[in-house]
């Protein structure tokens, strides 16, 4: 198989949880952004909205889509995604969690806060990948951001909606406050299409809101490694899964979440 990304990458992705990937996936963006015109055209019914009323366009997340848009299931399937999730995570398996779609209109002036997202998810390990692919050139500004470091932090980030900044779950005591930015090195690139940020769980992350006069299109790639679990949360999690009906520890069931690669 092609070696797409080197010692130095996984290095990076270990001791930062994040690293930029330059044209990983540049074969594949005319087939992903077809998939994501349909998309934003036919949002599932697990589509959000985000609004800023200084503001006129929308901010539109969508979740879990690659079995219904084919093009994100060839990719998903195809694609080098999983052997570079296995080298980056050092996991002989890798099993596909989710997709996640995020549209930003042109000025639409909503930014993604700093967070974490493992305590969204019904899940707990270490082993795990997000591959965020932009589907049009983004300006450092206007790219994702991550602090270096954050996802060797003890105890997880207490999640909050991200509309009103309130607890995400009722019982939030497990969580930690979120640290300060300041104290860390925030890791942003400039990239292209075919160029992949790939990020841990537990990286903390956020984008400044698109006050560009240009559409924003970003899909996120969600892979899990054999150290990952099932866990249930205090609450509704994002995205959901009703009817999962899984035990705290138990591998995710292959039926929901496709095992990619198995060496
Ligand atoms: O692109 C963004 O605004 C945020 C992306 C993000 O939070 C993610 O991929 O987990």
């Amino acid at each position: 198989m092609e070696i797409l990304i080197n010692q130095s990458d996984v290095q990076s992705f270990k001791e930062d949880g994040v690293v930029l990937l330059k044209g990983v996936f540049s074969e594949w963006i005319d087939i992903l952004v077809q998939g994501a015109k349909f998309h934003i055209n036919n949002p599932s019914q697990r589509a959000l909205t985000h609004h800023n009323k200084k503001y006129q366009g929308q901010f539109l997340e969508d979740f879990c889509n690659w079995r219904r848009i084919p093009e994100y299931s060839d990719f998903v399937f195809n694609s080098s995604l999983a052997s570079i999730a296995s080298n980056l995570m050092d996991s002989e398996s890798v099993q596909f969690f989710h997709d996640h779609f995020f549209y930003k209109d042109a000025n639409s002036g909503v930014s993604t806060p700093w967070h974490q997202d493992i305590p969204y998810y019904c899940i707990s390990g270490d082993q795990t990948v997000s591959f965020w692919l932009p589907l049009e050139s983004r300006e450092k500004k206007f790219s994702l951001r991550s602090l270096a470091g954050s996802h060797l932090l003890k105890k997880e980030i207490r999640p909050t909606s991200w509309s009103n900044n309130e607890s995400f779950y009722e019982d939030s005591k497990t969580f930690m406050d979120l640290p300060d930015s300041n104290d860390y090195e925030i890791k942003e690139w400039e990239t292209e299409p075919g160029d992949v940020i790939a990020f841990n769980f537990k990286t903390i992350h956020g984008a400044n809101a698109n006050i560009n006069n240009k559409i924003s299109r970003t899909l996120s790639f969600r892979l899990v490694g054999e150290d990952v679990v099932f866990k249930n949360r205090p609450g509704r999690t994002s995205p959901s899964f009703p009817g999962i009906n899984q035990n705290n520890g138990e591998r995710l069931r292959e039926d929901w979440f496709p095992t990619l690669l198995n060496i």
